[in-house]
């Protein structure tokens, strides 16, 4: 009977689906798999040589991309036509904006060309010399190979060739990963093995990974890669390590990937180079100057530096009575004359000066950057995390992305999930990275989105965006498939931050198991419940920083008793028996006032407070009324039930996708939701356990007890967990 339901629904499926052979994960979205018989045949005909000007790197990387792709996709790759020979019915022809001599339609191409930029592409079906041809034009050779790439990520769509009329050029100029990498191989926050980056064996063995890398971020249109750790060690500035970098930016350049160094603030002086860090003292300068005329030797196009800077124990100019001003311009101006930059982080944080002075850590980053809006050299960003504690399930937009206007600005996600279930929980991040690009800031009365701050639509001020990456050494690159799915919602909306994170999500799920809507609806419909999910089994409400003590696994709301108090979960919940959640109103720490007014006004009452952001904003008592007329405890503990209940349904939902999903891939996936299943469960029954402990209230009726006494929670410790440095 189960043979025969398999048969009836394989039989449905197609060959293509039926047969899925099993899959590792390495290929990533750039799987290039046979297409079904109809569509190969329209492809072929479009697809019988390749016309490229064959003189630089990045075109011989594009026309490669394209042999690869269509190789797969076919069964065949198409030949190379010789330069001055006529092209043939079916060719696709790579042009710079010199367009080729007997093209059809070359003046509207033109057109095309001067609305994409520098980095931009055209892509048409049109005729040259009277023969149909696919041409993929730019006015750059990086443009050439992301109009190779976009144009086959619709092939492996499904798109008819055909139909495929693409014009598209990046938002911001700068779109990097960082690297969270130790020079000794580990990770930090990292939870796909190690770091790709072999520095052992660096600059003589070249791993292969990392062109695959290269070709994974240029298919996105990342274009800047910086190495290593924020929490930097000075040797990564030895001429060793600058030929290691230098070793992997040769591979990395034909994909337009530029090289940046995460630096130390004290290494001349840990060097023993200088006698002192303060960054207004001539010689410091002039080490810094000299070290980056070093570096520029090795690495012409090296992009500059990552800062963190008096942050967690970092050294930093305020360690001289200096600003985040002085230290970045120092640094600005050694690069200035390369044309490289500074990325100075606004994460920062410090302890509070007294003991007993209770600050808000929301509210520092401001405090101290605030002041220094438009003293920045031109040539630095400042860095700044999506929230404004600590990429957690959800905060509401960082302030300071709406109080810069004189500062470029660079948004930071955290790609890998050191807050959000590791790699083993399901859970799409393109939708939390939604939430922020699209939160409005507000421009007296105009809306100003985040996303556009950064495209510096308020005053021409360009910024960028980064993500800490989630990529190591493990096969699938990210620990797990549906982490693919967050470093290419990151890359896409970093090329274009208003795409659609759904539409995103349905791209990915296409080209990464099969484009049929019988396999994407199912899978985008458990990306779009996931992150939600997420927030309501964890922290829902508003809630923040629960989890457990240094590896941030778990929960562990309990957590009292660490050496600052803002290191505390319960500084943040501030749940006792009368109440929960942080007061930032002005009854509070007013960090509510650092929003322009009329965001402030609206996150300052709680009845106009969304209910995610509740307890963000507000301490309230446990009776308080939720809008849905329930009491703020019982609507807590419905969300964690909720939570649960949704990965409950995530399952249920990959289990239908057996039939359509490779047995490597889906054993894997379903392992990790099983897990998943497990830890909602657990985060539900001790934060339940922990917050009616507080409270001193029964279960709302017909609530499931927690399955152990909080004893029993409080009592785990995981001193292996992984990422912790
Ligand atoms: C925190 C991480 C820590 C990072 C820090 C940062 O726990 O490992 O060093 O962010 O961003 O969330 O500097």
């Amino acid at each position: 009977m189960a043979a025969f339901v398999l048969n009836v629904v394989l039989g449905l499926v197609g060959t293509h689906l039926a047969h899925a052979a099993d899959e590792d994960g390495y290929d990533l979205w750039l799987r290039y798999r046979a297409l079904p018989a109809a569509q190969k045949t329209a492809l072929a005909a479009a697809a019988t040589g390749i016309a490229a000007p064959d003189d630089t790197p990045t075109v011989r990387a594009a026309a490669a991309e394209l042999k690869r792709g269509l190789a797969g996709m076919l069964g065949r790759a198409p030949d190379a036509i010789p330069a001055n020979a006529k092209v043939r019915a079916g060719t696709i022809v790579l042009a710079r904006a010199t367009l080729p001599a007997g093209l059809a339609d070359a003046d509207a191409v033109r057109r095309d060309l001067a609305s994409v930029g520098s980095e931009g592409y055209v892509v048409r079906r049109t005729r040259q010399d009277g023969v149909p041809v696919t041409l993929i034009a730019a006015n750059s050779d990086i443009g050439l190979l992301y109009g190779s790439f976009a144009w086959l990520r619709q092939l492996q769509l499904g798109t008819a060739p055909d139909g495929i009329a693409l014009a598209d050029k990046p938002a911001l100029p700068l779109r990097v990963l960082n690297h969270w990498d130790n020079l000794d191989r580990t990770v930090e926050r990292g939870y796909a093995g190690e770091s790709i980056w072999n520095w052992w064996e660096l600059p003589n063995i070249i791993d292969p990974r990392y062109t695959d890398y290269a070709r994974a971020n240029a298919s996105l249109g990342i274009n800047g890669s910086v190495l290593n750790n924020v929490n930097a060690k000075a040797e990564v500035l030895s001429p060793a390590f600058i030929a290691k970098a230098a070793a992997i930016a040769n591979v990395l350049r034909p994909y337009g990937i530029r090289v940046y160094l995460s630096v130390r603030w004290s290494t001349p002086l840990e060097l023993k180079e200088t006698k002192t860090a303060d960054p207004l003292d001539p010689a410091v300068a002039a080490w810094w100057a000299r070290k980056a005329d070093e570096i520029y030797r090795t690495i012409p196009d090296f992009g500059g530096f990552l800062v963190k800077a008096n942050s967690e124990g970092q050294p930093g100019p305020q360690d001289y009575g200096r600003n985040h001003a002085d230290g970045a311009n120092m640094l600005a101006r050694a690069l200035a004359p390369h044309k490289g930059i500074v990325m100075w982080r606004a994460f920062v944080y410090s302890p509070p000066a007294h003991p007993n002075q209770v600050s808000d850590r929301a509210a520092q980053a401001y405090d101290q950057f605030k002041p220094l809006d438009g003293k920045f050299d031109k040539n630095v960003l400042v860095q700044v995390k999506n929230g404004a504690i600590d990429f957690q399930p959800r905060e509401p937009a960082h302030p300071l992305f709406g109080a810069m206007p004189d500062t470029p600005l660079v948004m930071e996600f955290q790609v890998t999930k050191e807050y959000l279930g590791f790699a083993t929980h399901l859970v799409y991040l393109g939708s939390l990275f939604q939430e922020t690009l699209r939160f409005d800031t507000r421009a007296g009365n105009q809306p100003m989105t985040v996303a556009r701050v950064l495209e510096g639509a308020q005053d021409g001020r360009v910024g960028g965006i980064a993500g800490v990456a989630n990529i190591g050494s493990s096969r699938n690159w990210t620990g797990s498939t549906f982490d693919q799915a967050n470093w290419y919602a990151y890359g896409r909306l970093a090329w274009n931050p208003d795409l659609d994170s759904r539409a995103i999500a349905r791209e990915w799920a296409g080209q990464t198991f099969a484009p049929d809507a019988r396999v994407v609806d199912p899978v985008v419909a458990m990306m779009m419940r996931s992150r939600e999910a997420v927030v309501d089994y964890m922290t829902p409400l508003g809630l923040h920083h629960m989890m457990g003590t240094g590896h941030h696994y778990g929960p562990a709301p309990w957590v009292d008793d660490l050496a600052r108090a803002d290191w505390n979960p319960v500084y943040y919940h501030r749940a006792d028996k009368n109440g929960i959640g942080f007061d930032r109103t002005a009854k509070g720490s007013n960090a509510v006032a650092q929003y322009a007014p009329e965001v402030a006004r609206r996150f300052a009452d709680p009845a106009t407070t969304p209910p995610e952001f509740l307890l963000w904003f507000h301490h309230l008592p446990w009776d308080y009324r939720m809008p849905d007329g329930r009491t703020l405890w019982t609507d807590l503990v419905a969300h964690y039930d909720h939570g649960v209940a949704e990965v409950a349904a995530m399952q249920a939902e990959w289990q239908r996708l057996r039939p359509f999903v490779d047995a490597r891939r889906f054993d894997d996936v379903a392992q990790r939701l099983a897990q998943q299943q497990r830890e909602a469960a657990w985060w539900r029954d001790a934060c339940i356990a922990y917050f009616q402990h507080q409270s001193g209230l029964p279960l709302p009726a017909g609530v499931r007890a927690p399955a152990q006494p909080l004893d029993y929670y409080r009592k785990q410790a995981f001193p292996f967990a992984p990422g912790h440095g």
